[in-house]
């Protein structure tokens, strides 16, 4: 087809003049006839001088072929003919002489004729067009171009690289023996139940859910569309509580309902924790296809929001432009710790999945610029400019902000199966620092972690720093100078902290911050740091501590939470928030976070069950509670990875 950039779009059929008609578009007309008799005359002019050219070039069939030594490159391999030496080498020609010289004529001959035949099929295509409107042309591109989109549509995505599985251990019913466990562990099943039928019939496709209101929800972390957050995000603890239908229903509302290429602008770390997190967790323990796929078109979607003049991240990426920007409220346009700093599991997944390299570059690059730039007494502030490259303010957090950048690290480390020791240095350099600067004992005894502003300790700990208890213990095996016991002990001290921030409550539910200060001790003290929206980090850092200890205490304090959920959380419409914490007559904030699905239920519910259900020698759990396998990447290159690990 000729090259419709090449077309002479001004030259439209000359209009048939009325008499009468004014001189100037006849004036017009005939300058486009003169115009459209030149442009002719050039191409057949040069169509000849190339025609012509072609006889008077130099006969190139006498000079030996492939002397650069590239054909073994550029062309798989050539059969050398027999007594022929190996091309890149002298050709040696036994007796042949004479036929090959007329070998070689004949084929210059019907190069030659084909060549002509060309030249007279573009030169007939190209009076053709010459004769056609510019109407005419628009609409023969349209069909062109319509035809090659129906064509790309029939292929479908391209399937993905058959890879190994990697053992998936442990997915079993995790029947805990003891007769009063198992019946606790019922509980959280019928919990799970309630809040799961509920969004099914008040909610069903919108990503949260009003439980009082009863109708669909949904937050600026997803944008304006219905991406059923709740569904992707509940679907493997459904797996894991052995509730099948319910998961069936789950995976056929995404086979057919889930589309990402919607005008959404969409955090990309939540995007990345919940719905990425939760396909992978998905496939490995069901095997179904449809969510390995749909992680992947999601993930493509993200990339874009890599392109920053250093590779940091954008927050927020619109799924259908590409387009990034960062939180407006984040200090200086800057892009955020705990987000860009948690990617890292998903994507090594997904290009462990795909084959392709660009998910485990991207992550890789983000660690290669973070450890080269100097950190203020050794911490990571929780904001950096991705056009400058440098910190923005000086808050450094193990909660809110920065949190699951240390978790990562960790995490990292132990899913690489303790191969990527670079992750475990920096977690352990940045616990360092975060012991030395952030870490004090109130002078009640209690152990809490603190934040750091602009060379300040701010004794105030959040609901979501309380995860760090979990994370401590899961790090203890394998930390520096034997100091696992120490570790151990300080995740320990975290979780009896945390504890206390319930215990200290009216309705034995954990406020979203708490002090240590004038004479407070693990309590809030602002209105708007009362609330308890369904969060899981306390329940999160009791499943750990059990694994490591069988301390029955921990599923004591698991229990006590749970009633305090269902007895104050739970609506007919599934389950709420409360906005007051200290109040016998709290409100409801009115909104089942996907969260509770995703993460509190299911630590509690793992609480209640054996060890060997996720044993996590084999699994680890993603930021949002979705477990992912452990690779060993000791028998295996991820691409991209040569020379970086
Ligand atoms: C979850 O989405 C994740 O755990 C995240 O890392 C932080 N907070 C919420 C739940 O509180």
């Amino acid at each position: 087809m000729t090259t419709p950039a090449l077309l002479p779009l001004s030259g439209r059929r000359i209009p048939t003049l009325s008499p009468g008609a004014a001189s100037f578009p006849h004036h017009r007309a005939t300058l486009r006839l003169s115009e459209k008799f030149i442009l002719l005359l050039i191409l057949s002019a040069f169509i000849t001088l190339c025609f012509g050219a072609f006889f008077f070039l130099p006969d190139n069939s006498k000079h030996k072929r492939f002397d650069l030594g590239l054909e073994d490159v550029l062309i798989p391999h050539i059969e050398a003919p027999k007594g022929a030496k190996h091309p890149g080498g002298q050709v040696v020609i036994h007796g042949q002489g004479d036929h090959d010289e007329h070998r070689h004529r004949e084929e210059e001959e019907s190069l030659r004729d084909k060549i002509r035949a060309d030249h007279e099929r573009a030169l007939q295509e190209a009076k053709e067009k010459l004769s056609k409107s510019r109407d005419e042309l628009r609409a023969e591109i349209q069909t062109e171009k319509s035809k090659v989109l129906e064509d790309l549509k029939k292929e479908g995505p391209k399937p993905l690289p058959p890879v190994p599985m990697p053992k998936v251990v442990g997915v079993n019913d995790g029947d805990p023996g003891e007769p009063d466990i198992k019946e606790k562990r019922d509980k959280i099943r019928e919990m799970m139940k309630h809040a799961w039928d509920s969004y099914r019939q008040y909610g069903w496709g919108h990503n949260e859910l009003k439980p009082l209101a009863k109708k669909g929800h949904s937050t600026n972390i997803f944008g304006n569309s219905q991406m059923g957050a709740t569904i992707v995000d509940a679907l493997d603890s459904l797996y894991m509580m052995g509730l099948h239908d319910e998961f069936k229903d789950g995976q056929e509302w995404i086979e057919q309902n889930l589309d990402f290429s919607v005008n959404a602008e969409v955090s990309v770390f939540e995007v990345n924790i919940r719905f990425i997190g939760g396909l992978l967790a998905a496939y490995y323990l069901s095997g179904q296809e449809v969510f390995k796929v749909k992680a992947v078109q999601l993930a493509e979607k993200l990339l874009p929001a890599f392109n920053t003049p250093t590779g940091i991240p954008w927050a927020m990426v619109n799924l259908k432009s590409g387009v990034g920007r960062n939180w407006g409220w984040a200090s200086a346009g800057s892009s955020i710790l705990a987000e860009f700093g948690t990617l890292h599991m998903e994507f090594v997944h997904l290009t462990y999945l795909t084959g392709n390299p660009a998910y485990y570059q991207k992550v890789m690059h983000i660690r290669k610029l973070l450890a080269k730039m100097d950190r203020p007494n050794g911490l990571y502030p929780n904001y950096l400019n991705p056009r400058t490259g440098r910190w923005g303010q000086h808050h450094t957090s193990v909660g809110g902000l920065g949190d699951s950048f240390y978790e990562y690290l960790l995490k990292a480390w132990l899913m690489s199966d303790k191969t990527d020791t670079e992750a475990r240095k920096t977690y352990d350099d940045a616990i360092e620092a975060i012991e030395r600067h952030l870490i004090r004992k109130s002078n009640g005894g209690l152990t809490f972690i603190g934040e750091w502003k602009n060379g300040h300790l701010e004794r105030k700990m959040g609901h979501l720093t309380c995860f760090a208890g979990g994370m401590f213990a899961l790090g203890a095996d394998g930390s520096p100078d034997d100091k696992a016991g120490h570790y151990l002990q300080l995740g320990a001290e975290i979780a009896h902290t945390c504890h206390e921030s319930y215990d200290r409550t009216v309705l034995k539910l954990g406020p979203e911050a708490f002090k240590f200060d004038s004479g407070l001790e693990a309590v809030a003290v602002r209105q708007n740091e009362k609330y308890y929206i369904l969060r899981p980090e306390v329940i999160e850092t009791y499943w750990y501590m059990w694994r490591f200890t069988h301390d029955p205490k921990y599923r004591q304090w698991g229990w006590e939470a749970a009633q305090a959920i269902d007895k104050y959380c739970r609506v007919s419409g599934g389950f709420s928030g409360v906005k007051d914490v200290y109040s016998s007559n709290p409100t409801y904030d009115d909104v089942q976070q996907s969260f509770f699905l995703a993460e509190t239920l299911k630590y509690l519910y793992l609480l209640f069950s054996s060890d060997d259900l996720m044993p996590l020698e084999s699994w680890v759990f993603n930021t949002e509670a979705h477990p992912l396998p452990v690779l060993h990447l000791a028998n295996l290159t991820l691409p991209g990875s040569q020379g970086q690990r």
